[in-house]
């Protein structure tokens, strides 16, 4: 079994790639399952096979212990410290060949915190990876795309998997900022141009900076643009997952 986790700033689109990605799959006759780790999630775009909120549920631990929403999140993200062998169980059941892993909206909580690391060890023992999330929208300032590098970079140090960059909502984009984002990816020379260009102050500054500690960190970046609307870049995605995970294989044979 392979599992991969779905990671990406809030509302940068994990629920619906998630949602889209795994019908994807089913079209291309993988066993494939869609999890929801997202203890704060209200509506999913898809039915999850295994669900966290059916054992934590953050509006109920609001009303139980008198807490705002980030103090619900926060108790609900350290109780699934508790439950990771109950999730395991419930996955293995399914036995399914992939996994979809949607992850909860503030990846600070999740990824940052000791819970990210515990589950991506234990949760299961499937082969894991990541895919992280360029928000595209977000991506189009210089500026959002440094820090959207730092936290993918972030991310790789504390999941050590293999790991796959998507930029998301790519339908969303004028062609030209596309290029550009993608300009970034495939030439450092062109980013550090348009922070030049684009950034004035601090801005520039940290930007810079952060360019130089993550050269430091050495993550490969060369995502694929992605969109959950039209499915462009799945068939990439599908191919590159394939590689690393069953060398060049379905996952269902
Ligand atoms: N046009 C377009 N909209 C998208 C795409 N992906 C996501 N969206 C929209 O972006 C918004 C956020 O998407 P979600 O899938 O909820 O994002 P998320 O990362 O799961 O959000 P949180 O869990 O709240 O952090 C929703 O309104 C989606 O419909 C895409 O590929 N194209
Ligand atoms: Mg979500």
């Amino acid at each position: 079994m392979n599992l991969v986790f779905v990671l990406g700033t809030a509302g940068s689109g994990k629920s619906t790639f998630t949602a889209k990605f795994t019908r994807f799959l089913e079209y291309h006759r993988e066993d494939v399952m869609a999890v929801n780790l997202d203890p704060g999630s209200l509506i999913l775009p898809y039915a999850a096979n295994v669900d966290v909120r059916e054992y934590i549920k953050v509006e109920e631990l609001m009303e139980e212990y008198g807490l705002g929403p980030n103090g619900g999140l926060m108790l609900a993200h350290d109780m699934m410290a508790g439950i990771v062998q109950d999730l395991s169980n419930d996955i293995e059941d399914f036995t399914p060949d992939i996994c979809i892993v949607d992850t909860p909206g503030q990846m600070e909580l999740f990824a940052f915190r000791d819970i990210g690391a515990q589950i991506a060890k234990e949760l299961t023992d499937a082969e894991k990876g990541v895919i992280y999330l360029f928000d595209g929208v977000f991506c189009r300032d210089p500026l959002n795309y440094v820090m959207n590098m730092f936290l993918a970079s972030a991310i790789n140090t504390r999941f050590l998997l293999p790991q796959f960059q998507i930029v998301s909502k790519t339908d969303m984009l004028e062609p030209h900022e596309l290029e550009e984002i993608m300009g970034w990816a495939e030439d450092p020379y062109l980013l550090e141009e348009s922070i030049d260009t684009r950034l004035t102050g601090m801005n520039r500054m940290i930007s810079q900076d952060m360019i130089e500690v993550i050269e430091r960190l050495g993550v490969e970046f060369s995502p694929i643009p992605v969109s959950s609307s039209t499915n462009e870049g799945f068939n990439e995605l599908y191919a590159d997952l394939m590689r690393v995970f069953t060398d060049g294989g379905k996952f269902t044979p």
